[in-house]
């Protein structure tokens, strides 16, 4: 691909950021709470703002309900688009109530599973009414001992409910679902890998997708592998992007491991159509500030997306024929070891931004006005509630 092309590709991709990557965050242990961190939906949205401002690629806003529900929410699709955004995903919670102990949609409880279909039919409407195409559902749900629930019966209700909110989606929205190993439950998650989450998709039907979070698989996981068979199978629909070095760490996406994520934008990068994949970030940030942590993240999936695009195919394609194997991993390592840095600063340049996102963030004194007006608010963790 010849440089205009590669930076055609960069200049269309586009990276949503979750509203819940600019509030405290924390773990059971603690939360460190930041002076100015967001406290509020529009805050947050007026955060993720200033992010499209300095890099150009972050036009949506990702939103969690019911930690963003509003009453008005013409009036919020109207604040985004004064900072510049419109709204993107909707991702209902199911993992914030107590009913919920034992599941939400796959609970043994009927009347528990239809409250919580009503939630997601819920965020079915709230897409709707803010103009956004895509519902992006994760489920908790799951056991923490053998024989606590009939494993069968538990799938048996997900699929059912699935169906159901399925019937509900309009035409031209997606349904996409997001799998993970375990956390919170320990013994048994009813959306657990990408295979369960893919045979469900392909049973509700085109509007259902397989959403790939990058923190969610076992050590070791083959993450571009199933990227790869996702893309072949046309059922991928999105990435939640993150880093972890053991569990589902949620810290900044190639923080820990850049030459996975160049991995697995080397399949986005030979996929003929990756305009229908939904680019979304998902994390927390427990001890570092949450703006230019989310702009540090955006400039990796784009540093990673420029190195993938400037794999000689051709090069790799005679190698892999010919059995060369180091030969077709160093054509590779050629364009991961490249320095794409002149490249997105043309990029940028283009996209009349700042050569330097973070750079530029920290000497705009954003921070600090916002830690004046906001001040620190003090959050409890789960041991100190
Ligand atoms: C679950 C998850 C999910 C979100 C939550 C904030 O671990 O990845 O996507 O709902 O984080
Ligand atoms: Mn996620």
């Amino acid at each position: 691909m010849d440089e205009r092309e590669v930076l055609e590709r960069l200049r269309r991709l586009e990276i949503e950021t979750p509203s819940w990557g600019y509030g405290n965050s924390g773990t059971r242990f603690h939360v460190f709470p930041w002076p100015g961190a967001a406290r509020t939906v529009e805050e947050r949205i007026a955060d993720a703002g200033v992010v499209q401002r300095l890099t150009g690629c972050c036009p949506s806003v990702a939103l969690h309900i019911p930690w963003d529900a509003v009453d008005d929410y013409g009036v919020l699709t109207a604040h985004a688009a004064d900072h510049g955004l419109r709204i993107g995903a909707i991702n209902p919670n199911l993992f914030g109530d107590d009913e919920y102990r034992l599941g939400s949609l796959c609970h043994p409880d009927a009347a528990i599973r239809a409250r919580a279909l009503d939630e997601c039919r819920e965020c079915v409407a709230i897409a709707e009414q803010v103009g956004s195409t895509i519902v992006s559902l994760w489920l908790a749900d799951g056991t923490n001992y053998p024989g606590q629930d009939n494993l069968r019966a538990r799938h048996e209700r997900l699929t059912a409910s699935l169906e159901e909110l399925y019937r509900s989606l309009p035409d031209g929205m997606r349904l996409l679902v997001e799998y993970k190993f375990f956390e919170p439950a320990f013994y048994s998650t009813d959306l657990p890998d990408w295979g369960t989450a893919a045979l469900l998709c392909r049973q509700l039907g085109p509007q259902a997708q397989v959403l790939v979070d990058t923190g969610h698989h076992p050590l070791g996981t083959n993450v571009e592998q199933i990227v790869a068979v996702l893309l072949a199978q046309g059922l991928l629909g999105g990435f939640h992007f993150n880093n972890r070095k053991y569990a589902d760490d949620d810290l900044i996406v190639g923080s820990v491991d850049p030459f996975e994520l160049f991995r697995i934008m080397c399949e986005i990068a030979w996929t003929p159509e990756p305009e229908r994949i939904a680019f979304m970030i998902d994390q927390s940030h427990n001890v570092e500030g949450k703006i230019d942590a989310m702009i540090q993240s955006v400039m990796n999936i784009q540093t990673a997306y420029a190195k993938a695009l400037l794999v000689d195919t051709e090069r790799l394609a005679d190698a892999q024929r010919d059995g060369d194997v180091l030969g077709a991993h160093r054509v590779l390592l050629a364009a991961f070891e490249t320095d794409v840095r002149p490249l997105l600063a043309q990029l940028r340049g283009g996209l009349g931004v700042p050569e330097d996102p973070v750079a530029a963030f920290r000497e705009s004194g954003y921070a600090e006005e916002i830690a004046r007006e906001r001040g620190t608010a003090s959050v409890q963790s789960a041991y100190e509630s």
